[in-house]
């Protein structure tokens, strides 16, 4: 059969985090476990995979935007059509914590990527002393910073490779289409909920 030019729902995940967290190393071995192609670009990295969802084989490309400080103000530019976001963060470097925790805050501020999904990353979990997901979970707020949408903090070494599929798989799990039929429910939800709480119904 000839290669089909797909009609294969695709879905585009934003890789997120500082400089130096492991964005490109993270990808660099997501692409050895599935079947991808590389587009190398000035400023960014791009990956397709493929992946399943509910017996559908879908296409998910994935954004390594630059986390160096030149590179954060064009972050907002990734945000129209992002199904998920992947925040990565150096579980091992504590003094760049709060700079961290106040970028993943700007990134959850967008309106654009409002009721996405998002995994935090914490990844270098083979560097001795790094923080562990509890405390990542703390530290980021979790809880807070991230109500109204579905999260988790997930441990990774992506220099090792540990956690990188688990990732993958969550995230698959996690992104919803618009054709889907919760997604088409959250938004009656949503709709149902914005309606109430303008005409107090
Ligand atoms: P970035 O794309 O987010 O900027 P990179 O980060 O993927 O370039 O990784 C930055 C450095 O962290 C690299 O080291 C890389 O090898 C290292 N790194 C990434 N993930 C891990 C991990 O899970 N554990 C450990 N121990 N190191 C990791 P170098 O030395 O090449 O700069
Ligand atoms: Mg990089």
């Amino acid at each position: 059969m000839g290669h089909m030019v797909s009609k294969q729902p695709e879905v585009q995940v934003l890789l997120l985090g500082l400089d130096n967290a492991g964005k490109s190393t993270f990808l660099y071995k997501l692409k050895h476990n599935a079947c991808v192609t590389t587009v190398p670009t000035i400023g960014f990295n791009v990956e397709m995979l493929d992946a399943k969802k509910s017996r559908k084989n879908i296409a998910v490309t994935m954004w390594d935007v630059g986390g160096q400080w030149k590179m954060r103000e064009h972050w907002k530019d990734f945000h129209q059509n992002t199904a998920a976001v992947v925040f990565v963060v150096d579980s091992s470097d504590r003094t760049r914590l709060d700079e961290a925790r106040k970028e993943l805050e700007n990134t959850l501020r967008s309106e654009q990527l409002r009721g996405r999904p998002l995994i935090l990353l914490a990844n270098k979990q083979d560097v001795n002393g790094a923080l562990t997901v509890t405390e990542l979970k703390d530290r980021f707020n979790m809880r807070k910073a991230c109500s109204g949408r579905d999260w988790f903090v997930q441990p990774c070494s992506a220099s090792t490779g540990f956690g990188v599929e688990e990732t993958f798989r969550r995230l698959v799990q996690m992104v919803k289409f618009p054709s889907e039929a919760s997604a088409v429910k959250d938004n009656i939800k949503e709709t149902v909920h914005n309606l109430r709480s303008t005409t107090r119904l």
